[in-house]
């Protein structure tokens, strides 16, 4: 089996024993490394020196750095496994997401959790990957543990399908996201994770806003029924039920001394109104162009 081997690298110290250990892993393969590579230090040149295609990623990002790299997969590959170049991964756990591949999946995962050396992973990151990977499986149904794993291994059949845009982290999510949009199988193994040789490059916050952002919006565009609804129905809910007490009053004294509140529930239900209808507008015209 041919297999394309991507790594993104922004100043790797260790980059050759990545590599190193890639090809060992995978010596009863025929592979082919590609490094997309942002470094100022040495990285590239010791890449070079261990076989590896190197490109100069031109654009930013760490999504952009894999879109440009599945630019450069061979013709005759036919699985393309992807993980940093931060030796947090352990290329020896690649067979095993291959022989998920084997087994019938289109897109493996490597989940961390179980097998998690100490301090490997913030207790904030852990706990945002927690929360974005909830999200994700409550909205598309996707049933994994760690979203945001970057040691992944995808048919490379099942890679042409997926529209992926996102140049940042984000990436990550709407990797799965388009995977699940398209019906692909996925399933998770778990795998190693070790403490970072190097700088970190995701910047907790600004990357985690990001991600939470674009997850959104990516369900607002497939799916705006789920964002849509709940908050049309909820404001409804708010103005008839603060309404009904306005009402109440009415029908027992006659009068009504909270003007401005009965103003205020119209104006809520009406609001909820439009929300809903225009969630299930969306979702109408959605519908009818995916079935073209
Ligand atoms: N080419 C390229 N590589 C990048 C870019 N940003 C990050 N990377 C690489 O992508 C991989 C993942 O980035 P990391 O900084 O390890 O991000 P992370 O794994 O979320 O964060 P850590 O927990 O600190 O490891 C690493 O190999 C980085 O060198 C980029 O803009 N361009
Ligand atoms: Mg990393």
């Amino acid at each position: 089996m041919k297999i394309s081997v991507i790594i993104p690298t922004m100043d790797e110290p260790a980059i050759a024993d990545v590599l190193h250990d890639v090809l060992d892993a995978l010596q009863q393969h025929s592979v082919e490394l590609i490094v997309v590579d942002k470094s100022k230090d040495e990285t590239a040149t010791r890449a070079a020196e261990l076989g590896a295609k190197v490109i100069h990623q031109t654009g930013t990002g760490y999504g952009d750095a894999y879109i440009t790299g599945f630019q450069h997969i061979s013709e005759d590959t036919e699985t393309v496994v992807i993980l940093d170049g931060d030796y947090t991964y352990d290329p020896y756990d690649i067979p095993k997401l291959l022989q998920a591949i084997n087994d019938g999946a289109d897109l493996v995962i490597g989940a961390r959790f179980a097998l998690m050396d100490k301090g490997a992973m913030s207790r904030r990151n852990a706990l945002g990957n927690r929360l974005l990977t909830a999200l994700i499986r409550v909205l598309y149904h996707v049933r994994i543990t760690d979203s945001q794993s970057g040691m992944r291994a995808i048919r490379r059949s099942a890679l042409d399908r997926l529209k992926l845009e996102s140049p940042n982290m984000p990436f990550a999510s709407e990797m799965i996201i388009e995977a699940q949009k398209e019906n692909l199988a996925i399933t998770e193994v778990p795998i190693r994770y070790r403490n970072r040789v190097g700088r970190a490059k995701l910047y907790p916050f600004r990357d985690a806003f990001s991600i939470l952002f674009t997850t959104i919006r990516l369900v607002r565009d497939y799916n705006p029924i789920v964002i849509f609804l709940p908050i049309g129905l909820a404001l409804i809910l708010i103005g008839l039920a603060y309404g009904t007490t306005i009402l109440i009053e009415y029908t027992t004294t006659g009068i009504v001394t909270r003007l401005a509140g009965a103003v205020l529930s119209v104006f809520l239900i009406l609001t909820g109104l439009q929300i809903t209808l225009f969630g299930l507008l969306a979702d109408i015209i959605l519908t009818n162009l995916r079935r073209r």
